[in-house]
């Protein structure tokens, strides 16, 4: 089997491009030393987190000379995410630290005031036409970044390089380049999927880097082939729908591990014998809902495993299959927290969520112990201390990691200032005609509900670090009656970090409502998908018909 080398200096999730790798009929070796740079024909640089950490992490090791020597050599080279940024000299994220220089300019931060930041989803790769490692105008690939690199016309094909570029609000920046033997993209292909393992392929086998060479591609615009015109001619903004596909996962009583679904977060029949409901395995669903199209899928772990040694957790053996046939972004959530182990041993939120970036997840999602952080961020007078597992976790693998799951469930107020709650005018009145309500943050799987409401929660999170918000909604939940557009406005307005609606999913119409009525950034379904109502593949064709942007479907 042919062999790439991967450098492994980083923390994140390596095992999915190891897995893209396989699957592509390649074999990995890795590089764990400079000394061992030498060795290796064809080269992979991964990168997730923050800028500074990567490269001083490579600087401290010896790493960037050896990395240098290889591309000076004419062997190919490609840098993933970070390991594109790693290219420029530096970047505003971490102003003290230099970049590899291979490319002049230095990254910049995505502007917040219209969009929400980090830049998460699927974007376009667009390269006016150019041949470039098989990037295609019509696919759309994996993005998670909060720095980019502007694109400015010219400024970079002068250097020799070509571009491909993706739009964001109103900020074109740099998606992927490359030139000679050296490739980069901004974007992760290992989590894009049929047009992510497009390009590996085509770097693997050197296509790619041939193509380059190629006349334009038929359809592009002749004016792109002068050199200072030679990326993108779209710049309409290019990040698509993102519809995500839940499965929340549970021990049954007989054992075995089933996707369940609950009512109101009550995943038990109605039936007298009152058994947990069994939607199927959830390995196979997971790879279904990634072959239907979903662009991300999420694992709820909603039994705690107490009788279970954490390395043992059922749910890293989930991810560990489900990573080797599932590329797109794989979300974990459930008993994330610091943990005593069976033995007696404390193990940290830190080392459960390593453990689980380690078996193929790409983000760790909190719930409770969320609540509980910021519960203390309020009474020590928003100060942080760094020691909360949010924190933690987004220092050493980045905020585009954690997702923090949120329980709310409404209570209703018949005024304004019966509560010192951060309230909603409602369309729904509650059972005495209220007009008025405020949702309480619940943790336990919403057995317990807070004095806290979700508006404090959301932006206590976001000054921790997270990345992103789940917004359930226990009232919604396993409803089918659509998702509870009061509460998604309510907190889309809280904070800048992008929002996942969550609950209450019926029909293909809900996901248009949700993303037409409100600013959220994602929509997640789960029960309509399991009983098989509706396809991920029929919610997308519907938002498409109705002209929203999805990703195409590539099978
Ligand atoms: O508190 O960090 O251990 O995390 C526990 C996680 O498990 C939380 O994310 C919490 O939301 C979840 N959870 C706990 N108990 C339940 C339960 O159902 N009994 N599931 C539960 C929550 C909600 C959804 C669901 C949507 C969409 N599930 O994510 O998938 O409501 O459903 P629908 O489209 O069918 O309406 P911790």
């Amino acid at each position: 089997m042919p062999t790439v080398h991967l450098l492994d200096y980083v923390a994140g999730n390596i095992r999915s491009l190891v897995n893209a790798i396989e699957k592509l009929g390649y074999q990995v070796d890795w590089i764990r030393s400079p000394e061992d740079v030498p060795k290796a024909e064809k080269l992979i640089l991964p990168g997730v987190g923050h800028f500074g950490h990567c490269l001083s992490q490579l600087a401290h090791a010896n790493y960037l000379a050896a990395i240098n020597k290889h591309i000076e050599a004419g062997k190919p080279f490609m840098g993933i995410c970070v390991g594109l940024q790693a290219l420029f000299e530096g970047s505003l994220e971490d102003p003290g630290v230099a970049g590899l220089g291979i490319i002049k300019g230095s990254l910049g931060r995505f502007d917040d005031t219209a969009k929400s930041v980090p830049h998460i989803g699927w974007n376009s790769a667009n390269t006016a036409g150019h041949p470039m490692y098989d990037l295609r105008p019509d696919s759309k690939y994996y993005y998670v970044h909060t720095y980019k690199f502007p694109y400015l016309k010219g400024e970079l094909e002068a250097q020799g390089w070509t571009v491909a570029t993706g739009t964001y609000g109103s900020e074109t920046f740099v998606g992927a380049v490359a030139r000679g033997n050296v490739y980069a993209t901004q974007f992760h292909p290992e989590k894009s999927g049929v047009a992510g393992l497009r390009t590996i392929r085509a770097f693997l086998t050197g296509e790619g880097a041939a193509s380059l060479t190629r006349p334009l591609m038929d359809g592009a615009s002749s004016s792109a082939s002068s050199s200072a015109d030679t990326a993108a001619t779209s710049f309409a903004d290019g990040l698509t729908r993102r519809v995500i596909a839940c499965l929340d996962v549970r021990a049954n009583d007989q054992g075995d591990l089933v996707v369940t679904k609950g009512d109101q977060y009550d995943v038990r029949e109605k039936s007298d014998d009152r058994s947990v409901r069994n939607l199927g395995k959830p390995v196979e669903l997971a790879r279904r809902y990634y072959e239907d199209g979903a662009d991300e899928v999420t694992f709820l772990n909603i039994t705690s495993f107490r009788d279970c040694p954490v390395a043992d957790l059922p749910m890293l053996e989930v991810l560990r299959q489900t990573s080797r046939t599932v590329f797109v972004p794989l979300t974990i959530g459930g008993g994330i927290r610091d943990t005593v182990d069976t033995d007696g041993s404390k193990v940290s939120a830190l080392e459960i969520a390593t453990m689980y970036f380690k078996s193929g997840a790409d983000k760790v999602s909190i719930g409770s112990d969320a609540v509980i952080a910021a519960e203390e961020y309020y009474s020590l007078g928003r100060k942080l201390f760094g020691n909360t597992a949010i924190e933690q976790i987004s220092r050493a693998y980045g905020n585009q990691a954690v997702v923090v799951s949120v329980d709310p469930k409404r209570v209703y107020v018949p005024k304004l200032d019966a509560t010192r709650h951060n309230v909603v005018a409602t369309r729904f009145p509650g059972p005495k005609g209220e007009p008025y309500c405020w949702y309480a943050c619940t943790i336990k799987g919403g057995r317990e509900t807070r004095d806290m409401d979700v508006v404090e929660l959301a932006q206590a999170v976001e000054a921790m670090g997270a990345g992103e918000l789940l917004l359930n909604c226990i009232d919604k939940d396993g409803s089918n009656s659509g998702f509870d557009l009061e509460l998604i406005a309510q907190v889309k307005a809280a904070v800048k970090i992008p929002v996942i609606a969550s609950s209450g999913a019926g029909i293909p119409a809900h996901f248009e409502d949700v993303f037409q009525q409100t600013t959220t950034d994602a929509a997640l379904g789960a029960g309509m998908f399991h009983r098989g109502e509706y396809t991920v593949k029929q919610v997308k064709d519907y938002l498409k018909e109705k002209g929203l942007l999805v990703r195409p479907f590539e099978g």
